[in-house]
């Protein structure tokens, strides 16, 4: 018997590994083409927008993230096989011995400052719930996977899917709307309004009035209320072609591969596209976007976008417009209660230290993880072992559009 053929065409996947405290992030990647021009600058100024952001904590002023290549890229470009990336957590250097990866000679002390077992779960976050899964007492071994900071190498590799997209005139951005109760007036900024704000680093909102008071209320969580903040954010991709995702079998519904690629970002509760959740209680004829013609261009259009640019479970070639609704961070000065794993008394949730919100954050993370879903769809529909077989099918769709 023959062993089972393994795929030897790659469709744009990628996985993560590492621990917050640990040595680094790395990233492996597959399925991009070769000959797609990389810059590193790029991944790291995608990195350095994740950090940004009013209302980080101690964190973020320990690390600057920065990524090193270790394969699958010469010269600049992909040589079409595997890339691996890597980030060092500076913060390891203060973890050395709680996070070392060889049993300790002398087993540490455990009961106070840094080397402590995490023994009280906090509400809200993976502690309990994944100590018990995997069958773990200290819940060190569970945060430090469930932690917020492998979004990294999730910006990281949605720096490697932009710069493919870029290839084929997509552009994404991403924009603050709401944080704890604070609104933006302009939910439904134009993408030139939101791009501008590309590297903002005070909350990417683009209504100034509303982000001073998120600032304020930010202000108020953090220093004297001890508390975090959620919000909403939303990503907006540009110059998508219309056809990306199936209708035809569930799986293939780019809408769901949205949802569940935002869906995975920490904090996120919700996922909406376009205007989805308002849309739910209109009728139908103030939801359906109108189709236009235009003759001088020979492209269908729409009157309005409320759909957010995706019918039928395919883009549409209107902007992409996907929202994210993160809770609060689980990490409380203003502690909850929670129970001792081992002794089952009630007593206050741990803490060490937090960021207040990552709203902005998040919505870095999301625009990476929309540009994600995006670059697999492109590499399905369009294949190819190099950039320039890949661009020639995409030509080859484009002129069938416009003999539609
Ligand atoms: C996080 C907790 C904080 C955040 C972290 C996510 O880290 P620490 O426990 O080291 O203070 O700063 O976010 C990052 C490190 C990052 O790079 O975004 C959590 O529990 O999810």
């Amino acid at each position: 018997m023959f062993p089972e053929k393994a795929a030897t065409v790659m469709n744009f996947s990628f996985t993560t590994t590492g621990e917050s405290h640990g040595p680094a992030l790395v990233a492996t990647i597959e399925g991009l083409p070769a000959g797609l021009p990389i810059s590193r600058d790029y991944i790291n100024h995608e990195l350095w927008r994740r950090q940004q952001g009013y209302g980080r904590g101690g964190r973020m002023k320990i690390e600057t993230d920065t990524v090193q290549i270790l394969s699958g890229i010469r010269h600049g470009e992909t040589l079409g096989g595997p890339v691996a990336l890597l980030v060092e957590n500076r913060d390891f250097q203060n973890w050395l011995e709680v996070m070392a990866v060889d049993k300790p000679e002398q087993p540490p002390d455990q009961t106070s400052g840094r080397d402590r077992k995490v023994i009280r779960p906090r509400p809200g976050h993976a502690d309990l719930v994944g100590g018990m899964k995997y069958d773990r007492r200290d819940l060190r071994d569970i945060l430090e996977r469930a932690s917020a900071r492998e979004t990294t190498m999730r910006v990281a590799v949605g720096a490697l899917a932009k710069q493919l997209l870029r290839e084929f005139g997509v552009e994404l951005a991403s924009h603050v709307i709401q944080l704890g109760e604070i609104e933006s007036a302009q939910p439904t900024a134009s993408f030139a309004e939101i791009q501008a704000l590309y590297d903002d680093t005070v909350l990417r909102c683009v209504d100034k009035e509303a982000e001073a008071c998120m600032v304020a209320r930010i202000d108020l969580a953090g220093v004297e209320e001890g508390d975090t903040l959620g919000g909403l954010f939303e990503v907006v991709a540009q110059g998508c072609v219309p056809g990306l995702g199936s209708h035809i079998s569930w799986a293939a519904k780019l809408d769901g591969q949205l949802a569940q690629a935002v869906m995975s970002i920490h904090a996120v509760k919700a996922v909406e596209l376009g205007e989805g959740v308002a849309n739910a209680f209109k009728p139908g004829s103030q939801v359906h976007d109108e189709i236009t013609y235009d003759a001088a261009m020979r492209t269908f259009g729409r009157s309005s976008n409320r759909a957010g640019g995706l019918e039928g479970g395919m883009t549409n070639g209107q902007e992409l417009r996907v929202r994210g609704y993160l809770k609060p961070i689980a990490t409380l000065r203003k502690r909850l209660k929670s129970v001792h794993i081992d002794t089952k008394e009630v007593l206050e949730a741990d803490f060490e230290r937090s960021d207040v919100t990552a709203v902005p954050a998040a919505g870095v993370i999301g625009e990476a993880m929309v540009a994600i879903v995006l670059a697999q769809a492109m590499r399905e529909k369009f294949g190819g072992d190099s950039l320039g077989e890949m661009k020639r099918n995409f030509e080859g769709y484009q002129q069938q559009l416009l003999e539609y």
